[in-house]
């Protein structure tokens, strides 16, 4: 049986031309994320118990399966849900605004500042992960990076990070390498076109900081 099948983009592969390409696109979505759905698929086999979590159950409660599976799944359902997050985060011209816009010039001084920081937690990312927009403890807005395919949601003690994804960007080479090669801070300005501020808001609204923000005028 299986669990997770790959989501259809809801745009072309050349939707976000010139900034990410279409061969890149199309690769990334089709071979890497499915090969990560492949193995998650895999590796839960056959097990009731498993088959009731989604995809977010699994990766937060990772203590609770099988010690055997834990990294297979770790990976693999990291993998398809940082995927399937990115490929929704993805948009040609749409524009911060609204309390999504309030509360990172209230938490990081200005959007600059916030780009700044994020650029800086994508770069400096050794080897493969992401770089994360989150709202932690539901008051407050961070930048925060993880290895591997590891995700947010997975808690400080798994990643080394934790709150709930507002934006997530792919540093993985795979990501880029057909059109930026080894010129990972060209690919990560070219992120900044291609952020669909909508998606970021609509995550933002399902905290509960986005209604304390909201509410208050100087909060
Ligand atoms: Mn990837």
């Amino acid at each position: 049986m299986s669990y997770f099948s790959l989501p259809a983009l809801p745009y072309a592969y050349d939707a976000l031309e010139p900034y990410f390409d279409k061969q890149t696109m199309e690769i990334h979505h089709t071979r890497h994320h499915q090969t990560y759905i492949n193995n998650a698929n895999s590796a839960l086999g056959i097990s009731p118990e498993l088959a009731k979590l989604t995809a977010e159950d699994l990766i937060k409660n990772l203590n609770d399966v099988p010690a055997e599976k834990r990294t297979a799944l770790r990976n693999n359902v990291g993998g398809h849900i940082n995927h399937s997050l990115f490929w929704q985060g993805l948009k040609l011209s749409t524009v911060l605004q609204g309390t999504l816009k309030a509360a990172i010039e209230h938490d990081f001084g200005s959007f600059d500042g916030f780009k700044e920081k994020f650029e800086q937690a994508a770069q400096t990312r050794f080897g493969s992960g992401w770089a994360w927009l989150v709202v932690q403890d539901e008051k407050k807005l961070a930048v925060v990076s993880t290895a591997n395919q590891d995700h947010p949601l997975m808690g400080d003690v798994v990643s080394g990070a934790s709150g709930y994804p507002i934006i997530g960007l792919d540093v993985w080479e795979h990501a880029y390498y057909l059109k930026y090669q080894n010129r990972r801070p060209d690919y990560i300005q070219a992120f900044w076109s291609v952020v669909n501020w909508d998606e970021a808001q609509k995550r933002f609204n399902a905290t509960r900081y986005s209604a304390h923000s909201a509410s208050s005028v100087d909060f």
